[in-house]
């Protein structure tokens, strides 16, 4: 059951975000700010989340691990798929892209091996964030217990019913729409059945991450962490859905101002060309780790190609908007300089001019701000632009049946 966290506004954020730097400032003075704020960066990637999946025997836990850690059943590292029973203790599953994001395949509950009695401390509860629970049927009372377990623990947990291509598949006669009712339905009456109200039950198909309930699941689960663990969670996941997509271009716009103040105060060395200064490198930088982010950069190309049996230009070919940064052919540096000097010189948006007397180095902070802050926007319009039209393609060829994420 997923209890929204009211407090994630971003515009709430960025605004308690540039309080906390004014205090900052103000106690400190500007010589440690850039130290601030690198820090403020980066913190995300100190943060830990370790999420238990837990459900019976083949219902689709080690599916769906695979699925949000971006790999293939076959792909090393992955959580071994099978028919037969394969999950006999907890095993964690870090995320490839960061392994402080822990993914914990756990035994179901009632097992020979793990009765009721000791299930709890045998998973170690008080260690996860939240708990995702699959089911391919009926939800059970094995379920139903371990919801009121966590509900009292105020631990947030999540419903699953996986294999919906399959039942969509088996009745291709009837609408979906009226079997995924159906299926709603008929968990809500096995929950209430085990005293649990008004839950939330996402249908989805560990095969097509982006159809369905997964991008509604992914969307509770980034309202439910707090903010800095929500940004970590983000940030680690690869573009296998729309939300995820636009959850990335939501965190990083919100940390433009940051950059663009680092750029603008740290080692800002005028472009030739240009009176004002900005900080090349960390531009360089911050491009990159976008890059990443949506998945554009040469390596996740390469990966997604491999992974859905196709070539890396069946995906280059979706790429429009930041064709010039993605085929930078004299080099990324060049090209972002490029890019600014066509760019008119910008001021600072205005909800940051009272932030720029604290901007010591650079004359003209304003335009500096201005001018790396307009960059970096339209850099992430673009690349999540473009990786949306990436996505697409994936989604494309999975409902085409060619390829199986499995
Ligand atoms: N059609 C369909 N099949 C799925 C889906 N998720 C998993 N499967 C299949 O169901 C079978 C069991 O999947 P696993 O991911 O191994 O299930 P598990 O819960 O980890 O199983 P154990 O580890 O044995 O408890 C495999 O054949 C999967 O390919 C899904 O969403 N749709
Ligand atoms: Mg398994």
């Amino acid at each position: 059951m997923a209890v929204a966290n009211p407090q994630r506004d971003f515009q709430v954020i960025e605004k308690e975000d540039a309080k906390e730097a004014m205090e900052y400032v103000q106690k400190h003075g500007v010589s440690n700010l850039s130290t601030y704020l690198q820090h403020k960066i980066e913190q995300w990637k100190e943060v830990a989340i370790n999420i238990g999946i837990v459900g019976e025997a083949g219902v689709g836990k080690s599916s769906f691990i695979n699925t949000v850690r971006n790999l293939n059943g076959d792909d090393e590292g992955a959580a071994p798929v099978g028919v037969v029973e394969t999950t006999t203790e907890p095993t964690p599953y870090p995320h490839p892209f960061n392994s402080k994001v822990i993914f914990w395949d756990l035994p179901g509950v009632g097992t020979l091996r793990y009765p009721k009695e000791y299930y709890l401390e045998a998973i170690g509860v008080e260690r996860y964030d939240f708990f995702v629970i699959l089911s391919d049927r009926r939800f059970t009372s094995h379920d139903g217990w371990l919801a009121e377990m966590l509900l009292q623990r105020k631990k947030p947990f999540f419903f699953v019913r996986t294999k919906f291509d399959e039942a969509i598949e088996d009745k291709s006669e009837i609408d979906p729409e009226v079997i995924r009712h159906k299926i709603v339905t008929d968990a809500h009456r096995s929950l209430k059945a085990l005293k649990l109200k008004n839950c939330q039950i996402y249908v989805i198909s560990n095969f097509e991450p982006d159809s369905f309930e997964f991008p509604i699941l992914m969307d509770s689960i980034f309202m439910t962490l707090p903010d800095l663990k929500s940004q970590a969670m983000v940030f680690t996941l690869g573009t296998f859905c729309h939300s995820v997509i636009k959850e990335k271009k939501t965190f990083l716009k919100s940390r433009i101002w940051k950059v663009a103040t680092l750029s603008a105060a740290g080692g800002a060395i005028p472009i030739p060309g240009l009176d004002i200064g900005v900080d090349i490198t960390l531009l360089v930088f911050e491009t990159k780790f976008y890059l990443e982010q949506f998945g554009l950069d040469d390596d996740s190309m390469t990966h997604l190609a491999e992974r859905t049996g196709t070539t890396v230009d069946y995906y280059k070919d979706a790429i429009i908007k930041s064709r010039s940064i993605l085929l930078a052919r004299g080099g990324i540096t060049s090209t972002i300089k490029g890019i600014i000097l066509k760019q008119a010189l910008k001021d600072c948006p205005r909800k940051f001019l009272k932030w720029i007397p604290f901007i010591g180095s650079v004359v003209n902070a304003a335009t500096s701000f201005g001018t790396t802050y307009y960059f970096l926007d339209k850099l992430i319009e673009d690349l999540s632009t473009d990786a949306h039209s990436v996505l697409d393609r994936v989604t494309q060829r999975q409902v085409g049946n060619a390829t199986r994420i499995d």
